[in-house]
This record gives C-alpha cells, structure tokens and sequence, in this order.
C-alpha cells in the first residue's frame, strides 16, 4: 500500500543533486534541497517527541520563512495537522481559532509570545514555542536536538493534513478540513495542468498561511523538484529584478496590478518567465489586457476555495479567456443550479457546485453545517455565484455569501458588523464592499448611532483596529440615519454598494 501521505509525494520529487539550491531568499540565503530533507527531519522528530495524539493540530502564527515552511513540511512529516494562521491576527481572533482547534502545539513569534501562550495554555495547548524571521526562537534550539533522518509518517488520502480557517458569512470562522488526498490530488493535477518541467523556477512571493501561498505555489514547486525565489514580503521592484532568473510567478490581482504600476515591467525583464497565474480574487478585464500588452504574456487565471483547494482553470495550451476562471480541473465537476436546485443550461447565471477529490471532508467539529453545505448527492455549494458556457467556461459574476475579498484576503461583513455593533453608541451597522484601485475591493462601513450618543467615525475604525486584523479595517465610516431596507426588512446592502462605488475611483 502506496504511502500518501503529502510529503512523501513532495520529497520523492526532490532533484537526485540533494546539494542542489531549493530556495533563494531574497536576502541572499541559499537552502539545498539537503537542508530541507534534514530541517524537517530534525523538526519532525521533535514534534514526535512530545508524544502527541494522532491527528494532532500544529497551528503557527509566525511571519513568512523558509523555517516557517519546514515547519509546514515537518507537520506534513510526521503525520500532525497544520493549521497556519494569518500574522495579522490580534488576540480575540486567535482565542478563538485556538479555542475551536485545541492544538497540541502552537509556534508563534517570540514577539508575541506573552500573549499567545497565555492564550494556548489556558485552552489547554501543552506546546508553546517560538519561531522569528531570522531563525531565532525556541522551536530550532529544540529541533537542533533531534536527529536529522525520520521515517516519513504513514498517511492514507483521508488522514488530515491541514485545517484553514475560512470565516463564515454569519459569524465565527471554520476550520476547513483538507486531507493529505485532497492536496496531493491537487498538487499532481496541477503540475500536469500547468505544464510544470525540468528547470523551473517560481517566484513566491504570497504569503504561506493560505491556500494560494501554502499550496498552490509551494506544491507546485516542491512536487516538480523546482528551485524558488523566496520573498518574505511582496515587493513588486524586487520581484521585477528577478524575473529572468524565473519561470512562474502566482498572484493575487492586487501583486499583478501593483507589478503594472512599476515601469521596469516590460517584455524584456519578463522575456524567460513562461506562467504567470492569478487568482484568490477577480482579476478585471483590465488588468488582464494591460498584462499582456505591456509583457506580452496571457494571464492564466484559475479558481478555487479553502474548502476544495483548485477547481477551474485557463488552460496551458489554448484559449486563455479574460474575465472567465477556465475550464474545471480534470477529475473536478463543476454545475450551476438555480435556489430551488434545478440544473441550469449553459450560459444561465446560478450557484455553483463543484464535486472532485480536492474537495475537502468538511468544517472542523462542525456537522451541521458542514451538511448544510453539502447537497443530498454530495456537491459542495462553493457560495459563488457564475455560469458555465457552451465552451465549459467558468464566469464568476458574485457571490451569494456576504463576502468582501480585498487584496486577495477574504473580509466578512458579519464579523466586523458584530464587533461594530457591539459598540456603546452603535445602534446598527452594515459593511459592503466597494471597488479600489489597489485591493480591488475595500470594506466601507454605515453606521447608525444609537440615538442621542455622540459617535465619531474615527473613534469606531480605531476601535475596530485595536481587535481585528489590519486588513479587515472598513477604509471609511460614515453614520447615517437609518439603512436602506427590503420589504422583509433586510438590509439592502446593493444599493449601499451602488451609492459608495465611486468612493476609491
Ligand atoms: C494590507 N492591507 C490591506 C491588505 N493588505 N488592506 C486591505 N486588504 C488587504 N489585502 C493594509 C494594511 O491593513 C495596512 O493598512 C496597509 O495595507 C499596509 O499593510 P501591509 O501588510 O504592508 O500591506 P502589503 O504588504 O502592501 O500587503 C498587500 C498584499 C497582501 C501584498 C496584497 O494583502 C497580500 O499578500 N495579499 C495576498 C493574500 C493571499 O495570499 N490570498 C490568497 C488566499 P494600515 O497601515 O492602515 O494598517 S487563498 C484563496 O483566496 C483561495 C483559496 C484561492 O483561490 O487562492
Ligand atoms: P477562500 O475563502 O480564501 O477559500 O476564498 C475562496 C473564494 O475566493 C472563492 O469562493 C471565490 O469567491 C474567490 N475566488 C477565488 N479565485 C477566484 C477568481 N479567480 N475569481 C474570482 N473569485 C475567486
């Protein structure tokens, strides 16, 4: 019987020149693919070492590095469950992925250690180490320990591999399951679907405390044996400088947008680059065309979720379409269905479903809604709302989760209304989504105060910042005297969306 667990996948395709270079960071650190084999090895044995339960969770909150993706790999190793934390974070949000995970282990920065482990020890977590960006912190002195060979652990395709939490449109996040057969089925369809080959090189630049970052972009490289520029941080003049040392780049349409503003980007510097792929957010018509005029290359945009890692993309070979996320993956089945059910014909806007064996097993220790999520026949309801033509193209035109995604972070109007309205002056409160030139879409927030409080805008956004992460902030407040409502005195948060578009153009 075939070991499937993931990194046994990913090591099996490391180069046979183990003293090969596998990652370049971008402040002149070189890693061979030997370091990586033995840095897992050694944090893998100390994870073994504690004597953990199977299907233990690992969760780490620790800035973008190379240690912090042995670490990934070193969970994957020896059979625990990953779960990666965004670094913006703040204290009520991580008390409650911490509550709803209880992992056995948590690594976090040592600047937060104070904090986290106050946390991770009152809920029970028995593990507490640190790890910062120069390599300093208590997880490498005690892996340094342990030896540097390690059997990798023995996984089926249904064993746990990971758990990301992908907020719910009413309230608190869920913890997304992902099996090691889920991603290694990812990972192997999308090295073929990609056109992956013998020297490679990728450019990752996303963070790796999500789908697009940890999966989509390390896989690929990894199960191809492909070298990486590593940058901690996205920095459009640095990733341009090099570019002729690469092959791929994978972004959120706010790096492709951010990349177009630098006037160094042209056909030249991106003249030995073969793949530049987009996703995690619409990526505009514009954008699309504008990438191609100016570089001379064609987009390949896909589509995918948390909870089913890839489903849809442009294809390698053929037509590239602007404004469509391709055709499904092979082995994906993608349908549109109308509220009552009822399949829709080609070209008919509804809400897609998707089955395939990248869809995950469901919302950590939540059944209920995890079968709410599910059809009777076993579709997941992805919540997006698009077409599919008489091509097999996939359109994405919405959603119908109440759901902003900025810069390629997904932002849940429920989450931040809650906090708002928790608010001593706060009477009521809506969030939408309005367009920006940057993030491509930004959260704005309508507040109605309650009756005779003196609100002032400022002082609820300072507020908001001082308990949710950055990037959830509304960029602007404005109070008002009552919200546009529907006849079932819903908020209509369209025509709030209608009235503030032009807010950021
Ligand atoms: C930063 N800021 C943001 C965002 N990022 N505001 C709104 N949306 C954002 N995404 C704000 C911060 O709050 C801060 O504001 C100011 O910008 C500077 O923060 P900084 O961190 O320095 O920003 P940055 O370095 O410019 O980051 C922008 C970024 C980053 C590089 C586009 O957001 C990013 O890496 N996005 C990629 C996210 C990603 O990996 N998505 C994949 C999800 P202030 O100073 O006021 O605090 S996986 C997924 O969606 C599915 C599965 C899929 O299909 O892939
Ligand atoms: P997440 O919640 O992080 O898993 O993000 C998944 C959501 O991102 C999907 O349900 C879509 O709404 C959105 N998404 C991902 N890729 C694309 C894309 N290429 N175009 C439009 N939306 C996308």
């Amino acid at each position: 019987m075939p070991n499937r667990n993931l990194f046994a996948a990913l090591s099996a395709a490391f180069p046979r020149d183990l003293d090969a270079v596998a990652v370049e960071t971008d402040n002149g650190l070189c890693y061979s693919w030997r370091d990586l084999e033995r840095a897992t090895a050694m944090i893998a044995n100390l994870l073994g070492s504690l004597g953990l339960e199977p299907g233990a969770r690992v969760a780490v909150q620790v800035e973008k590095s190379v240690e912090a993706m042995m670490l990934y790999l070193a969970t994957l190793r020896a059979g625990y469950v990953f779960l990666p934390l965004n670094t913006a974070y703040q204290k009520g949000e991580i008390e409650y992925f911490i509550g709803n995970a209880e992992p056995a282990v948590v690594v976090c920065s040592p600047a937060n250690f104070g904090w986290v482990s106050k946390i991770a020890f009152q809920a029970g977590t028995r593990h507490v180490f640190t790890l910062a960006e120069d390599r300093t912190g208590s997880l490498l002195q005690r892996a340094a320990q342990h030896p540097d060979t390690h059997q990798v652990a023995v996984s089926g395709d249904d064993d746990l591999a990971a758990i990301l939490y992908t907020s719910g449109t009413t309230g608190r996040s869920k913890g997304a399951m992902l099996t090691h057969g889920n991603l290694l089925s990812n990972a192997e369809t999308l090295k073929t679907a990609w056109g992956w080959r013998e020297g490679d090189v990728l450019i990752h630049a996303l963070p790796i405390f999500h789908v697009h970052g940890l999966f989509v972009a390390l896989h690929g490289a990894l199960i191809n044996g492909s070298k990486m520029l590593w940058f901690a941080r996205f920095e459009p003049k640095k990733v341009i400088e090099r570019m002729l040392d690469a092959t791929v780049f994978m972004g959120v349409p706010t790096l492709y947008t951010r990349l177009l503003a630098e006037s160094r980007l042209n056909k030249v510097v991106t003249r030995n680059m073969r793949l530049f792929v987009s996703g995690s957010a619409p990526l505009l018509l514009e954008t699309f065309n504008a990438w191609q005029e100016r570089t001379g290359h064609v987009i390949l945009e896909r589509y995918g979720m948390s909870e089913t890692v890839m489903l849809a993309s442009n294809p390698y070979e053929g037509e590239r379409r602007g404004g469509t996320v391709g055709l499904p993956l092979p082995g994906v089945s993608l349908r549109v269905r109308d509220d009552a059910g009822r399949d829709l014909p080609a070209g008919e806007i509804g809400g897609i479903q998707v089955r395939g064996p990248s869809v995950f097993k469901g919302y950590w220790r939540m059944p209920e809604k995890t079968r709410e999520d599910f059809t009777d026949d076993g579709w997941f309801k992805t919540g997006d709302v698009g077409k599919i033509d008489d091509r097999g193209y996939v359109t994405i035109v919405g959603r119908s989760k109440d759901l902003i995604i900025s810069g390629g972070y997904n932002v849940y109007p429920a989450e931040i209304e809650g906090y708002l309205n928790d608010m001593p002056g706060v009477a009521e409160s809506a969030v939408v989504g309005v367009p920006h030139p940057d993030f491509g879409e930004v959260g704005v927030a309508v507040v109605i105060p309650r009756p005779g409080a003196s609100v002032e805008p400022e002082h609820l956004i300072a507020a908001l910042k001082s308990q949710l992460a950055n990037f959830k902030i509304p960029k602007r407040c404005f109070l008002v005297g009552e919200l546009p409502r529907n006849t079932m005195g819903k908020v209509q948060k369209n025509l709030l969306r209608e009235q503030h578009k032009a807010l950021f153009q």
